[in-house]
Parts: C-alpha cells; sequence; structure tokens
C-alpha cells in the first residue's frame, strides 16, 4: 500500500497520525506544505487544497481514496493497531480524551501564534490560568484513577499518544511546561516517549515551528 500524507511543516493536528504511523510501522511519503510566518494562517498550494473534500488537510491519500478529517484518518489507524481499548466502552472514553486533548491543543492556538512579546506572555499567563483546572487536573485524575500511566485501560491507546502530544508541543512551541507537578501526567508522557517505536520517530522527526 503507498500512502502519501498531506500536512503543513507542523506537528498540529497531524502529529498523533504519524505516531500511530510509526506504532504501525507504516511506511508512507510525508507530504509537508511550508507554513511561511504565523500570522497570517498558512496557505494550502491551489493544486493540493483541491483535493481535500473540506479544502483543509491533513489529507492522506491510498488505494485510489482518501480521507480528510484528522480524527477520522487517525482513529481508522488506532483501530487497526490496536490502540483503541479492549472493548466499545473503552473506545468511547478514549474518543472523548482525543476530543479534549485536542479541544486543550486549540485553545493554546492564539497565545503561541501571538507575535507581540509582551501580548503573548500577557496570553500565555491567561491560558495557563484557564487550562490547569479544566485539562491538567482533570487529565491527572483520570490517569491516576486508572493506575498512573495511563487514560485507559492497561494498554496503550491512542488518546494517550494525543495528550502527550499535546503537552509535548506546548513546549516545543512556547516553552510552557505543564505537566510539571501533575506527576500522573509526566508518567503517562514519559511512558508514550519512552515507547521504542516513538522514540525513534521523535529522534528522527524534522524539527519545525509547530
Ligand atoms: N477538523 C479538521 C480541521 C483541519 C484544519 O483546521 N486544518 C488547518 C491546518 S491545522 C488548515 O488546513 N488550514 C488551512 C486552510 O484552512 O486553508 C481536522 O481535524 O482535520
Amino acid at each position: 500500500m503507498s500512502y502519501k500524507l498531506y500536512y503543513f511543516d507542523a506537528r498540529g493536528l497531524n502529529e498523533p497520525l504519524r505516531m500511530i504511523f510509526a506504532l504501525g510501522g507504516v511506511e508512507y511519503e510525508d507530504v509537508r506544505i511550508p507554513l511561511g510566518d504565523i500570522p497570517p494562517p498558512p496557505t494550502i498550494p491551489a493544486e493540493i487544497k483541491e483535493k481535500c473534500t473540506w479544502g483543509q488537510v491533513p489529507m492522506l491519500e491510498f488505494d485510489g481514496r482518501k480521507i480528510c478529517q484528522s480524527l477520522a484518518m487517525q482513529r481508522y489507524f488506532a483501530k487497526k493497531f490496536n490502540l483503541v481499548g479492549s472493548d466499545d466502552w473503552e473506545a468511547a472514553q478514549i474518543d472523548e480524551y482525543v476530543d479534549s486533548s485536542k479541544d486543550f491543543l486549540q485553545v493554546w492556538v492564539p497565545p503561541l501564534t501571538e507575535k507581540d512579546p509582551a501580548k503573548r506572555e500577557e496570553l500565555i499567563k491567561e491560558t495557563k490560568a484557564k487550562t490547569v483546572d479544566k485539562y491538567l487536573k482533570t487529565f491527572d485524575k483520570i490517569i491516576s484513577a486508572n493506575g498512573g500511566k495511563r487514560l485507559v485501560g492497561k494498554n496503550l491507546s491512542w488518546a494517550d499518544l494525543w495528550l502527550a502530544h499535546v503537552l509535548n508541543n506546548l513546549e516545543l512551541v512556547g516553552g510552557v511546561k505543564l505537566a510539571e507537578g501533575f506527576p500522573a501526567l509526566k508518567a503517562l508522557c514519559d511512558t508514550v516517549f519512552a515507547t521504542p517505536e516513538i522514540k525513534a520517530w521523535v529522534e528522527k522527526r524534522p524539527k519545525s515551528k509547530f
């Protein structure tokens, strides 16, 4: 099978798929559209945009087919590589934590794309205050109640990948270290990034700004 994955030269919404591909040993062409200087928002070249069903990336082409929503493509491969829990209830909880991790990532877009240094610092402070209770404490409690290093069940899930990616990305993009002071969150991140296939991917992945 030949896979062609289109996204910006960024981790963003698409990095969990690259992590899932690393775990599943999937070879693919990683098409990275240059981001330019953000803001303004980046643009997708017309010849790619017109192929994207919703006019946005990520988009994955394979086997004469294409899929164009980040979570839909991630869930499709997460199922193939046993990252969706052991029954429908676990799969639903995993979906909930994936959606919440994506919300958590998106709350951080305005501060981390703000160019004015003083405004950026102010927005980072405000967003930190907003996210501590809503996301960090809540996720930390969920992981602790599940034994201390995973969100759901006994095995690694794509929700663990998402949450570890969001925390890692905030640190890489903005130097914002949120897992400190939350032992279960930290243990989850350490476990994800110590997984040999993920570790190898992170060591070789392109260094992008976002
Ligand atoms: N719901 C979509 C959102 C995709 C999305 O927001 N893509 C952005 C990049 S992260 C994009 O394509 N921006 C350029 C554009 O809208 O022209 C998904 O999860 O895949």
